[in-house]
């Protein structure tokens, strides 16, 4: 009998299919994350992959507890997914643990990946820690000589870069000060710029990524953003366009969010 499932869906070894990977936290509201990630992958038809590197406890109204997932099981997961598999792109979100953060690294390294984006993830939007004391060092040392992209928000830049950031001109020195440590793109991201949301992006040359606020507390705003500029450059995009086209889905998502009544409004996707 022919089984009408194996003749449709074709095999991965000879199939055309882009597959990024999300090394990031578990969100059980499905609003940032490991959920998040592979809702934008989907939605950008590349194949999502994803490895669990902390748990955490939250709805919408924020983040009630965080568990890291123990080093040697995080390598484990990378390890066995790549005797088989090699994502195109790979993101980095909430990694938690300074341990995980050297894992990470170590195994960008050891397979040679290329097209990786890293959101440094510090703070829930809510202003609660999801990295451990230490943790900025690490990803200064060891996350961004290996990073395609890195995301910062204004808090991560200035946390990483050593200086206050709260305008525009501070956003453009945390960049380059970031540029320097080894990320071959910059994007700080001005989404907590008063009355406007303009992003810098520099990779030796600055470019202005404007945009308009759209009013309202989101949940999963800067996993999202990592994740689509990962798709993209899974699919060949190259970083300054998968940026210009991240900030305007961001735009159209933050328009199609609703909201619990309770905390934060989450994206419809
Ligand atoms: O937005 C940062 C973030 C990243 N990853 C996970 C999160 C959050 C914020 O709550 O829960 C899993």
């Amino acid at each position: 009998m022919r089984c009408h499932l194996l003749t449709i869906v074709p095999p991965f070894y000879n199939s055309p299919m882009r597959m990024a990977l999300t090394i990031a936290g578990f969100d059980p509201s499905g609003g940032a994350g490991i959920q998040a990630d592979l809702k934008v992958f989907s939605g950008f038809e590349v194949y999502g992959l994803s490895v669990v590197a902390a748990l955490t406890a939250q709805n919408s109204m924020g983040v009630k507890a965080v568990r890291p997932v123990a080093s040697a099981f995080l390598r484990r997961q990378l390890t066995v997914l790549f005797e088989d598999l090699e994502p195109h792109a790979l993101k980095t979100g909430m990694l938690q643990s300074r341990a995980n953060v050297a894992v990470v690294s170590e195994i960008i390294k050891k397979y040679r990946l290329g097209n990786v984006v890293v959101d440094p993830v510090l703070l829930s939007s809510t202003g609660r820690r999801l990295a451990e004391k230490g943790t900025e060092a690490l990803v200064r040392n060891k996350l961004l000589p290996v990073a395609t992209v890195v995301t910062p928000n204004m808090h991560e830049a200035s946390v990483l870069a050593g200086i206050e950031v709260k305008d525009l001109e501070d956003m453009k020195r945390a960049a380059v000060i970031l540029h320097e440590l080894g990320a071959e793109s910059v994007i700080v991201t001005g989404g907590h710029l008063e009355g406007t949301a303009v992003d810098i992006f520099y990779n030796g040359e600055y470019t202005l990524l404007k945009g308009r606020k759209v009013p309202g507390e989101f949940h999963g705003t800067g996993c999202r953003f990592s994740a689509v500029i990962a798709a993209l450059l899974a699919k060949g995009v190259k970083p300054l366009a998968a940026a210009q086209q991240a900030k305007i889905y961001m735009r159209q998502a933050m328009k199609k969010t609703f909201s619990t009544g309770k905390g934060m409004h989450l994206f419809n996707v």
